[in-house]
């Protein structure tokens, strides 16, 4: 199933078709279920979501980074559909398959850390998440965690308690879980200048010794890269501290990779970026599987294996048609050029948008590692968040075929997560967009 790749403008965007739909969709759906661009889509190839009214996209949004690998990967589509065919559920708790041991076994060889390690597969990043603090109070027998400022990690009960935004994620659905305590995180943009990364790791850890109690700590759970931030890369030397910090004090160290992780930032997985630093434990998702819904924890096999069996599992976790997924794509990420083509890309945004920084006074901050770059926007000559901007910015970019995010505390980030089968040509043509929105703003 190809498509060419090509933004292609036919009516406004969302055009009548998708306009129809977007009544029904509302006559049907939750209010609670938001959509950004109501543009709906029947095709995507590569780079491009093709719509209803035969408008042509240019994603950079990925699915808030899922379709790392391009939307219809040959070698994704081949093995999924082979899969279907064979089998489509067994459960692995039931009866076995070869796919969820091969898949563990890849991720075992790529993710950080040079110790024995197990895997265990589920559903989304937010189960993932919750299995990780399972499996840290398991091991450690101590019920407190820690997360820090900023940071996401999912829309379930307790991952809803984790996230620093309680708008839009928690309001009005408390109570929510104890025993989650929040840190101050590195954020080099609006840290004190010159903060180095250690001292912003003591800042955070006298924090939770006086607050919470190191011995009292069952796991720290950190972005690498903060996504839902808006792409903020701590100073170096936050992560390794902490994690000499977890080492000392027998505190689970987790790196939630969700958004971050699968050949996103140009390696496998962001923490890799970090001299010294080796999370206990990764969470894994999005990225993994090319669309399918796929996630996963692996780390310490010790750790991992501390659940005690029938302790961990659920219905769908590890289905055989996300794994064949996911091991197409892993397999395609060790033998193709693709970890490559995402520094490439990081430097091709990242020097267009580090440009229009110059022309442009409210780029506060251009940032991020790889095919992972975003855009903080602030009130010219301030550190003041400027959402309107962004707000303007995004409207612009849909409205003329270019697929954005939005992202930040401040909602004043706009972020950019390619799929790694873009080419240079429509990079520039969504960049040239961009751009054409920064001028008619200013
Ligand atoms: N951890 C680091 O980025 C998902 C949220 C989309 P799920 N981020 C996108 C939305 O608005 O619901 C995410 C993440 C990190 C965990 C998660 C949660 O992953 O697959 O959405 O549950």
């Amino acid at each position: 199933m190809s498509l060419e790749q090509k933004r292609i403008l036919n009516t406004v965007i969302p055009g009548p078709k998708s306009a129809e739909l977007q009544k029904r969709r509302s006559a049907a759906v939750s209010s609670g279920v938001g959509t950004m661009l109501p543009a709906f889509i029947e095709q995507a190839h590569g780079a491009i979501l093709k719509d209803v009214d035969g408008n042509q996209l240019i994603d950079l949004g990925t699915g808030i980074g899922v379709v790392t690998i391009g939307h219809t990967n040959e070698g994704v589509v081949d093995a999924v559909q082979k899969q279907v065919a064979a089998f489509t559920h067994t459960l692995f708790t039931v009866t076995p398959y070869e796919k969820y041991v091969r898949a563990a076994e890849l991720l075992i060889k790529h993710s950080p850390g040079s110790f024995a390690k197990k895997a265990a597969f589920f559903n989304s990043g937010a189960e993932a998440v919750e299995n990780a603090v399972k499996i840290a109070r398991r091991a450690t027998g101590r019920h407190e965690i820690a997360v820090f400022d900023h940071a996401y990690h999912g829309r379930t009960s307790l991952t809803m308690a984790m996230n620093f935004k309680a708008h839009p994620y928690a309001t009005g659905f408390g109570p929510l879980p104890g025993s989650v305590n929040h840190a101050p995180m590195s954020y080099p943009f609006r840290d004190p200048e010159g903060l180095t990364g250690e001292q912003a790791a003591a800042r955070a850890i006298t924090y939770l010794e006086k607050r919470v109690g190191a011995t009292q700590l069952a796991a720290l759970f950190i972005e690498p890269i903060q996504g839902e931030a808006g792409f903020i890369v701590p100073a170096p030397g936050f992560l390794r501290t902490l994690g000499a910090w977890c080492k000392e004090n027998g505190i689970v160290m987790v790196a939630d990779e969700v958004q971050s992780g699968m050949a996103r930032t140009g390696k496998w997985f962001a923490s890799q970026w970090e001299e010294g630093f080796e999370p206990d434990l990764v969470t894994v998702a999005k990225g993994i599987a090319g669309g399918m819904p796929l996630s996963g924890v692996v780390g310490r096999a010790e750790i991992m294996d501390a659940a005690h069996a029938g302790g961990l599992g659920g219905t769908f976790g590890g289905s055989p048609t996300a794994l064949a997924a996911a091991v197409a794509v892993m397999e395609q990420f060790e033998q193709g050029n693709w970890l490559n083509r995402a520094t490439e890309i990081g430097e091709l945004i990242s020097t267009r948008l580090n440009d229009m920084k110059t022309k442009f006074p409210v780029i506060g901050e251009v940032r991020g590692v790889g095919a992972m770059q975003a855009v903080e926007f602030i009130e010219p000559g301030t550190l003041n968040p400027n959402q309107a901007v962004s707000d303007a910015m995004l409207k612009h970019c849909h409205s003329n075929g270019v697929v954005l995010l939005n992202a930040g505390t401040y909602s004043n980030v706009i972020r950019m997560l390619p799929p790694l089968s873009i080419s240079d040509e429509l990079l520039h043509d969504a960049l040239d967009v961009f751009e054409q929105g920064l001028a008619s703003l200013s």
